[in-house]
């Protein structure tokens, strides 16, 4: 069953690591390089077009964002891209460490949607926020994004593709856009399964 979103709202932003909140309602973080459409999915799965800022610019997403769904359902937390090319070092060491810090304290995060540009082949970038992953035992779902720029045919072939390079099953490779609406059924049906899993 598909989850249903009834309500989603702008919570809280955090900067630096220490103002990451503390656990309590289930997060499910979407990660993934700058500009390959993080904010954009946010808005595409609550059915909120404004909800989070989308930008052409690459690097839009500074701050770890928190949005609160159905009142406290859960959370959807949507992280600064990593692979920005124009950003100094200082910064990408300040992303890193939040990131590092997002990710030790995992109490409350149930899975990460890693996002991927159809179009592209996974970068070193991805591939570390894989292992981040399997070394913080965090469950995943990669979710291929802008499949409106290629044919269904091709889209089903860069899954393939994706899915050897990454060593995972192409059953846990969600393709979908948020420009042409495609795939929201399999990513609200994948929250729901996400959330009815007893962690007790
Ligand atoms: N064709 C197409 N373009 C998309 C899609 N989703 C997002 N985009 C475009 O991709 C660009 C980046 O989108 P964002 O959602 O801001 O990307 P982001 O991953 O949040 O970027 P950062 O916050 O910089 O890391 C924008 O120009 C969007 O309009 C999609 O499904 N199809
Ligand atoms: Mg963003």
């Amino acid at each position: 069953m598909p989850m249903k979103i009834k309500k989603a709202e702008f919570l809280y932003s955090a900067a630096r690591p220490e103002q990451l909140r503390e656990p309590g309602t289930p997060e499910i973080a979407v990660a993934g390089r700058s500009n390959v459409g993080k904010s954009s999915f946010i808005n595409f799965v609550t059915g909120n077009g404004k909800l989070a800022k989308t930008s052409k610019e690459p690097g839009r997403t500074r701050l770890v964002n928190y949005f609160y769904i159905n009142g406290g359902e859960f959370m959807l937390v949507d992280l600064p891209g990593y692979g920005f090319a124009k950003v100094s070092d200082e910064e990408k060491l300040k992303w890193a460490k939040l990131i590092e810090a997002y990710f030790k304290s995992p109490a409350a995060l149930r899975h990460v949607f890693l996002l991927i540009d159809i179009r592209r082949d996974p970068s070193d970038g991805d591939v570390r926020m894989l292992n981040y992953m399997y070394h913080y035992t965090i469950p995943f779902t990669v979710i291929l994004t802008k499949a409106d720029k290629i044919s269904r045919s091709q889209a089903l072939d860069r899954r393939r593709k994706i899915a050897s390079a990454l060593k995972i099953g192409a059953d846990n490779i969600i393709i979908s856009s948020s420009y042409a609406r495609q795939g929201k059924e399999d990513i609200l049906t994948r929250i729901d399964e996400i959330l009815s899993i007893d962690m007790n």
